[in-house]
């Protein structure tokens, strides 16, 4: 088994010692041209089990009209790569990492991820097993690199794209795609609305080394025309086997938003802030009727099962403001998203959990600890949260401050969120300003967990930045080319990419410098340790000389 790594080769230090080459976990993936997308890496290994086929024919799953809608898609696809038809499951047979896992076998998706992680492939299998983490593998997208999402894992984050009826073309889309995991996104959700999502898609998934996450319920709405009422199990279930058939390897599925719990949401400073939260809601009260989500939980759980597509229960009915936060509409929505992932996992289905929104700082953990609780240890995956509403532009940082917080007690994957939530569709900067922070807050937080492997970096910097090895200090950052452009404003001659300053300080103030000159005049440690002590035990000859009195008495003359 290979993984990806990002390996970087640091100088050696001033007094010749080399540096090491520091490993960095890489979610970029091997790069394609996009219009035959990468290559179907896990194809031979999903065919190898021996637990899929091909559909004899069009899919048999889909009704005339399912049908339909993927021919009008396929149609209107300008793909160049070869077309493989779509596979599921034998008969009979099911085919998740949670269903091998708990046979006791260890996958090669399991054995990929223990690498990737520095942990043993036992680990991996049991937190599997036990429905505490989740490996998002679609047999449909041959072309990613296996990942697990779990407390006990790396802190994940995921990177939303998608364009709405407004902006955006499918180019547009697989670039952010590929900017968005070059700067580190663990996942990525396409929430494209509008026209061509098919198409959108396609581009995406046949060019993604990272797991892709969807909420088929916008693509649902789109084929009745935007109306919600209209919605009906039979054309959502025709999406979810389309986007199956595709390989997107998770789906947000809003099945918690039950018709009792929306009256809930009445008195709410924000009301439902959730996009399929809202339209689920809108659905139930048009018809007075139970959500078809909930009451075909268990058909969706067979379909996931056939594929192996994880669920991440939706929180629709999230707090949408500091003054809505951790009220009984989203409680009583959590609560039944325990009772529904108990429900998948009875399918082998695996399962993440759906979480805030906006919440207050001192409410943070009692999220994690009730999800964890309520959801018996599946999965947490929030959006930030947002711990103040007042800051509309700088939203990556009211959410990342919220979002480091939730992760380090305990959830597993952060959703991210750019400087242009609140505002508009985010852009490439965006994208990137959101990854990066996000970065921070999941980097942060395994900090705090004590990860074994998380702080190499952060001390291969700290090294290089005593040592004004800058060219290192960059090449270990999050953003190289921002942490370089920042220093070269001032200093941009490459001398002073070895100088013993830059222009926060100037050179007769840099604390860095003048530490080390400490050193270099009185040696190591030791050294320094002895000069220390002598002038200790020199004071301490003075004071029993003087009568070991604490307090002396000024003698006249003296
Ligand atoms: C993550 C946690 N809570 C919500 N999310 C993300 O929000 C989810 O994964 C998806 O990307 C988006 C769904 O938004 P709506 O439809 O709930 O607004
Ligand atoms: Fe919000």
């Amino acid at each position: 088994v290979r993984v990806p790594v990002t390996a970087i080769a640091l100088a050696d230090s001033p007094d010749g010692t080399p540096n090491e080459e520091v490993h960095v976990y890489r979610t970029m993936g091997p790069g394609a041209d996009p219009h035959t997308g990468l290559s179907r890496g896990r194809a031979d290994g999903i065919a190898g089990r021996g637990d899929v086929e091909t559909y004899d024919g069009r899919p048999r799953d889909l009704t005339d009209d399912g049908r339909a809608a993927v021919r009008r898609g396929e149609a209107s696809l300008a793909w160049k790569g070869e077309r493989h038809a779509p596979l599921r499951a034998v008969e009979g047979a099911t085919v998740t990492q949670m269903h091998y896992a708990r046979r006791g076998e260890i996958t090669a998706e399991m054995r990929y991820v223990a690498l990737r992680e520095g942990c043993s492939p036992e680990l991996v299998r049991d937190e599997v097993a036990a429905g505490r983490a989740i490996i998002p593998v679609n047999v449909n997208h041959p072309e990613s690199e296996p990942m697990i999402i779990g407390r006990a894992f790396l802190t994940k984050i995921n990177a939303n794209i998608g364009n709405s009826a407004v902006t955006s073309s499918i180019a547009e889309e697989v670039d952010k795609l590929t900017w968005a995991t070059r700067w580190g996104a663990d996942t990525v959700m396409d929430l494209s609305t509008g026209d061509d999502i098919h198409t959108t898609r396609e581009w995406i998934i046949r060019n993604s080394p990272v797991p892709i996450g969807t909420v088929p319920i916008y693509q649902a709405l789109e084929k009745v025309d935007g109306q919600a009422d209209a919605l009906t199990w039979e054309v959502f279930r025709d999406t979810v086997i389309e986007q199956c058939e595709q390989g997107v390897d998770y789906m947000t599925i809003h099945a918690g938003v039950r018709l009792a719990f929306v009256p809930l949401t009445a008195d709410r400073v924000t009301g439902i802030v959730s996009r399929g939260g809202s339209i689920m809601a809108g659905w139930c009260l048009a018809h007075h009727r139970e959500s078809f989500l909930y009451e075909h939980f268990d058909d969706l759980c067979e379909i996931f099962a056939r594929y192996d597509v994880a669920f991440s229960l939706g929180d629709g009915l999230r707090p949408g403001s500091i003054a809505d936060a951790n009220d009984e509409a989203q409680l009583a929505e959590l609560r039944t998203l325990g009772e529904l992932t108990q429900r998948a996992w009875a399918h082998d289905v695996q399962v993440m959990v759906e979480g805030p929104g906006h919440v207050p700082l001192h409410l943070v953990k009692d999220n994690v600890d009730l999800e964890q609780e309520w959801c018996h240890g599946a999965p947490f995956y929030t959006l930030g949260p947002l711990v103040t509403d007042i800051a509309p532009g700088y939203d990556h940082i009211t959410s990342a401050i919220g979002a480091a917080e939730i992760a380090r007690h305990g959830t597993a994957m952060l959703c991210y969120v750019t400087p242009k939530e609140h505002l508009g569709l985010p852009d490439r900067d965006d994208v990137k300003t959101g990854v990066i922070t996000y970065k921070i807050a999941a980097h942060a937080a395994d900090l705090a967990k004590g990860h074994p492997r998380a702080r190499e970096r952060d001390d291969a910097l700290s090294r290089a930045r005593f040592e004004f090895r800058w060219h290192d200090q960059f090449a270990l950052s999050l953003d190289p080319q921002t942490a370089m452009a920042f220093h070269d404003e001032t200093l941009p001659a490459e001398p002073a990419k070895t100088a013993h300053f830059c222009s926060m300080c100037g050179p007769k103030f840099c604390s860095m410098r003048i530490s080390q000159d400490i050193r270099d005049a009185y040696g190591s440690a030791a050294a320094q340790r002895a000069v220390v002590e002598a002038g200790m035990a020199a004071k301490s000859r003075q004071f029993v000389e003087l009568g070991s009195s604490v307090y002396v008495t000024e003698e006249p003359g003296r």
